[in-house]
């Protein structure tokens, strides 16, 4: 099938290894998505849903203990413990192999094995990288075909270029005792066990583009970043690009789509990528993104014609749901739908409003970017998009600004590092504790935290063109737990902000954590929000800031020696300007 031999070699070892009964490459054309949907539909994999009101829409339901991300169950496998960090779970690369290899063993006797070539990134991109997926899920194929570039061309790609990354991929018996997700980075190769869910399955996304290409990305002098990439047009027409870090599920893809209010004629915003973000220096020392992702898993709940109005119109055709609630008629329902009422939900029971949610809270969407009214041209362009400004976010209820610029890189640095956030229904676990997630990329960096600071800071001695650095709350709350700022399509006033910062033009105030807008800087026309609510999201309570401070040393501390002297040196800057 290719004449790549380090690939049919590989193909074929794994063939005897899972002693699948058949081999399927996926050629990635049309044909071959709609047969596999045929099969999956009879074999009960998938669910047709309403095919008047949403055509080519299908339904998902996973095993109930198979819904989200197993970060206790994530390994990152490089020959020292110490190049994985504390931000990570290590084995031993031989051990890690005999443990998965054995679960392996026969896995796919019975199944068709399917082989897909796949490049992240636009096909003619110098930026783009290419991997194959081996994997039992047909679920896996589709949604690798709408969220990646399969088939042919990423098969001619890698025989040219002959360097890829192997990713193995089963689904077992999806029992979460027999559930590893290992990355082998100085191999470029990841072997996934035991689950069927995206992140842990799809493997071009977070365990190619994140994990292996970060580490990829820190010898190479680039950064492959959990961010989405935005394009922000003024009444002039002049569009900037701005990309930004939030951990998941606290509204990348809402931010991606975002529809200018009703007050803010002449704006329009263009998505370039909703999760992921590889940046390189250009010639001309600007910082170039590109996504390498061609469609969008998001989170369902939520999404409404107020909320994400492009998500809204996207997902009513040719899209895979998963883990939703279906109506009487059988169309796809979720909570924060406005019409419409569940009768069974994500797991097909019938519905009573008495068990929880009929959605599942991490409930998601697999949808083609093509497919979304704001998707950018720019999205294709092989140079990617040049930035002017990188936002780092979390969901924090107090003590952090609803916007502040840091005063300059090294700054920005230790905001991002210094960033926070409640845990979503993303990862498996406890929801709503805050937890220290440095850029957003917590579980996703592939390698030890202190070095991956390092790298950033290794920027300004390349460029002097570099973007600007903030920091966003979208999810400040008052004592009643009621949140401040209106938030979806409002927050373009807190993006027109940082970009008129860029281009020297809006106000601010000098503080101990940074630049914060004066308080008539950020445009309240017609959005209801009072002057002292303003106050309230643009003030710095030292006392409270002392306090988080103290907290992010502590965490540096976990990382020793190792952590850059700059960073430690910034923290006490900052921390003696509290002190004042
Ligand atoms: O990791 S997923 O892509 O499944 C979702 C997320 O956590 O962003
Ligand atoms: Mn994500």
């Amino acid at each position: 099938m290719t004449s790549n031999k380090a690939l049919s070699d590989w193909v074929a070892q794994v063939e005897r290894h899972v002693q699948a009964d058949h081999v399927h490459w996926c050629d990635g054309t049309a044909g071959e998505y709609r047969d596999l949907v045929q099969q999956m539909l009879r074999s009960g994999i998938l669910h047709e849903l309403n095919q008047i009101t949403h055509p080519h829409c299908y339904l998902h339901r996973s095993n109930p203990q198979d819904v989200a991300r197993v970060e206790h169950l994530t390994f990152i496998c490089s020959r020292s413990q110490d190049d994985a960090g504390p931000n990570n779970h290590w084995m031993d690369p031989a051990e890690a192999h005999a443990k998965i290899d054995a679960l392996f063993a026969g896995c796919m006797r019975g199944r068709t094995m399917y082989v897909i070539p796949y490049c992240m990134g636009p096909l003619d991109s110098p930026l783009a990288r290419c991997g194959v997926e081996i994997t039992d899920s047909p679920y896996v194929a589709i949604n690798m075909q709408i969220m990646t570039r399969i088939g042919m061309p990423a098969l001619k790609r890698i025989e040219k270029e002959s360097s890829f990354v192997k990713g193995l991929h089963s689904v077992g018996d999806i029992d979460p005792k027999r559930r590893f997700i290992m990355h082998f980075p100085e191999e470029l190769t990841i072997k996934s066990f035991g689950s069927g869910y995206g992140g842990n399955a799809l493997l071009g996304k977070k365990c190619h583009a994140l994990r292996i290409a970060s580490w990829q990305a820190k010898r190479e002098g680039w950064l492959a970043e959990h961010m989405l990439i935005v394009g922000i047009e003024n009444p002039q027409g002049e569009v900037h690009y701005v990309a930004a870090a939030f951990p998941s599920a606290c509204g990348k893809t809402n931010l991606a789509m975002l529809i200018p209010p009703a007050t803010h004629k002449g704006w329009k915003v263009w998505t370039i990528g909703d999760d992921i973000c590889w940046m390189h220096l250009g010639k001309d020392g600007r910082l170039w993104a590109m996504n390498p992702e061609a469609g969008y898993f998001g989170v369902v709940p939520g999404t409404n014609p107020n909320t994400n109005k492009n998500a809204y119109e996207m997902i009513t055709h040719d899209t895979i749901f998963t883990n939703v609630a279906v109506t009487q008629d059988n169309q796809p329902w979720w909570e924060g739908l406005k019409e419409g009422t569940p009768i069974a939900d994500w797991q097909g029971r019938p519905y009573d409003g008495k068990h929880g949610t009929a959605a599942h809270p991490n409930s998601r969407f697999t949808v083609s970017a093509s497919q979304n009214p704001s998707y950018s041209p720019k999205a294709e362009d092989p140079q990617g998009v040049p930035i002017s400004a990188i936002i780092f976010g979390g969901r924090r209820p107090d003590t952090v600004p609803l916007v502040y610029e840091a005063r300059d890189w090294i700054h920005g640095v230790l905001m991002g590092a210094g960033t926070a956030s409640e845990t979503t229904a993303a990862a498996t676990g406890q929801v709503g504790v805050v937890r220290r997630d440095p850029m957003a990329m917590k579980p996703f960096c592939g390698y030890n935290f202190a070095d991956y600071w390092n790298h950033w800071l290794s920027f300004p001695a390349k460029s002097t063109r570099l973007p600007k650095i903030f920091h966003v709350n979208w999810f400040r709350q008052d004592k009643n737990g009621k949140f401040l700022w209106p938030g979806f399509g409002e927050n373009l006033r807190v993006l027109r902000w940082v970009l008129d910062r860029c281009n020297g033009k809006a106000e601010a105030t000098e503080t101990p954590i940074g630049y914060l807008p004066t308080t008539s800087a950020i445009d309240t026309d017609g959005l209801g929000v009072s002057p002292e609510t303003m106050q309230t999201l643009l003030s710095v309570d030292a006392a409270k800031w002392r306090t988080e401070m103290q907290a992010l040393e502590e965490y540096f501390r976990g990382f020793g020696e190792r952590l850059p002297l700059t960073l430690r040196n910034e923290l006490q800057r900052v921390t003696a300007a509290l002190a004042n």
